[in-house]
């Protein structure tokens, strides 16, 4: 989940891989998942790391009616003890949801927790959060509607936001970037206009990686300088470590296989 700050990261929502994982949807990164249990097993690693380096971690059961369930970022919006439950973008990840909310609803009270009406779409692997300033991505997932919903809750949380057209070679925002602190963005050449981000503030900065690397470019910062990475990226691995960050490396390969990256496996909350 890409809308916390670091020092807001504690606890973390992931869910089991089912064993129809194997069809979940892969148009991007991937071509479908092949070693279930290479799957789980990096999965496992995953939730390892959050819990080593002092997050909480809840592990809702998989679904198996739906293949992609394992990625929970797509299903709900955390930003500053509110909850933005939206309406999945893909017709087949909708009924994903209500476990989900359902485990929300016992940590945030209802007036914290907002919905959307039906003509909207969103998916919460389109946000990105530098420090107060939000991103949103109008992608295949994401539409108009879904972005003036976030809008009114940002509005009224004081928080600026900025829309970037997702080319159609990405499947949301944070499949093609990530804040690794609170400070800096990472983001592929070749994929949106350079200046898509606008004027950033002055103590802040995007670093663009190759354009091959783009996969690379989703992290998950934590307090401490801390940066969960993906395995197989060797600029982005050079990049944190240059920046004095402290890089843990994670293969993730039967994620990407389903055209998921680090970020779509958690919910911090
Ligand atoms: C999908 O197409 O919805 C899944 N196979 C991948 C979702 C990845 N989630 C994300 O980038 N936040």
């Amino acid at each position: 989940m890409a809308t916390v700050r670091l020092g807001q990261k504690h606890r973390v929502l992931a869910r089991g891989i089912p064993d129809s994982y194997s069809n979940a949807m892969a148009n991007y990164f991937g071509s479908g998942p092949t070693d279930l249990e290479l799957a789980r097993a990096q999965h496992t690693i995953y939730c390892q790391t959050l819990e080593d380096e002092g997050l909480e971690v809840t592990l809702l059961e998989a679904d198996q009616n739906h293949p992609d369930c394992v990625f929970v970022e797509d299903q709900a919006i955390v930003i500053d003890g509110h909850v933005l439950l939206p309406i999945p973008g893909h017709p087949s990840r909708v009924a994903e949801q209500p476990p989900i909310a359902e485990f929300l609803s016992k940590h945030y009270s209802p007036e914290k927790i907002f919905r959307m009406s039906s003509e909207c779409k969103m998916d919460g692997g389109d946000l990105l959060r530098l420090g107060d300033l939000f991103f949103v991505g109008r992608s295949s997932r994401t539409n108009d509607a879904g972005i003036a919903v976030l809008r009114e809750l940002l509005d009224r949380l004081g928080h600026e936001l900025r829309v970037i057209n997702l080319p159609p070679e990405a499947l949301h925002l944070t499949s093609i970037s990530s804040t690794p602190t609170d400070k800096i963005i990472f983001a592929p050449e070749g994929y949106i206009d350079k200046q898509s981000f606008g004027q950033l503030p002055d103590d802040s900065q995007i670093i663009w990686m190759p354009k091959e690397e783009v996969y690379g470019c989703n992290t998950i910062g934590l307090e401490g300088g801390k940066v969960i990475i993906a395995e197989g990226y060797p600029t982005v691995l050079a990049t944190v470590k240059e920046l004095g960050l402290t890089p843990t490396v994670i293969d993730m390969s039967q994620i990407r296989a389903a055209d998921g990256s680090l970020t779509c496996l958690s919910i911090f909350y």
